[in-house]
């Protein structure tokens, strides 16, 4: 079975993320623009919630309890909603496809209801050392969010 999903990010970087669910993984992509060429980071947050704009989406999704990592980590390693980053090229767009093995469409893990959130900053997957490298990467505030919706057929 695939589910599909879709987020409008709002805020200085615009853009749409699609998300397809195929079994065990889901595969994320899309563009997102308005960016300083670079990296930033780009996780899922906790709730769908844009009334005080991208500040209620809460902190990143993270039903386990774990530290901050990279995507790459081990589930108990990471939080659910640690996406790394995204690269901007020169003229500040991200163009984005990765699959992740926890992020989920289906179940009580699920991400619809939830949001995507782009920083400022750089991601430093936990490893950087500063006080919120274990929580949000170090990652900077946040230019632009957007919740996760079941998409229309199209
Ligand atoms: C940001 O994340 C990307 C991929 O997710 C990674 O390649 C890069 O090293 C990260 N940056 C830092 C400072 O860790
Ligand atoms: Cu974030
Ligand atoms: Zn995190």
């Amino acid at each position: 079975m695939t589910t599909k999903a879709v987020c409008v990010l709002v805020g200085s970087a615009p853009g749409t993320i699609s998300f397809v669910q195929n079994g065990g993984t889901c595969e994320i992509s899309g563009k997102v623009s308005g960016l300083t060429p670079g990296n930033h980071g780009f996780h899922i947050h906790q709730y769908g919630d844009r009334t005080s704009g991208c500040t209620s989406t809460g902190g990143h999704w993270n039903p386990t309890g774990a530290d901050h990592g990279a995507p790459t980590d081990a589930s108990d390693k990471r939080h659910y909603g640690d996406l790394g980053n995204i690269t901007a090229d020169e003229n500040g767009v991200a163009n984005i496809q990765m699959t992740d093995k926890l992020v989920t469409l289906t179940g009580e893990n699920s991400v619809i209801g939830r949001a995507v959130v782009v920083h400022a900053d750089e991601d430093d997957l936990g490893k950087g050392g500063f006080p919120d490298s274990k929580t949000t990467g170090h990652a900077g505030g946040r230019l632009s969010c957007g919740v996760i919706g079941m998409e229309s057929p199209r």
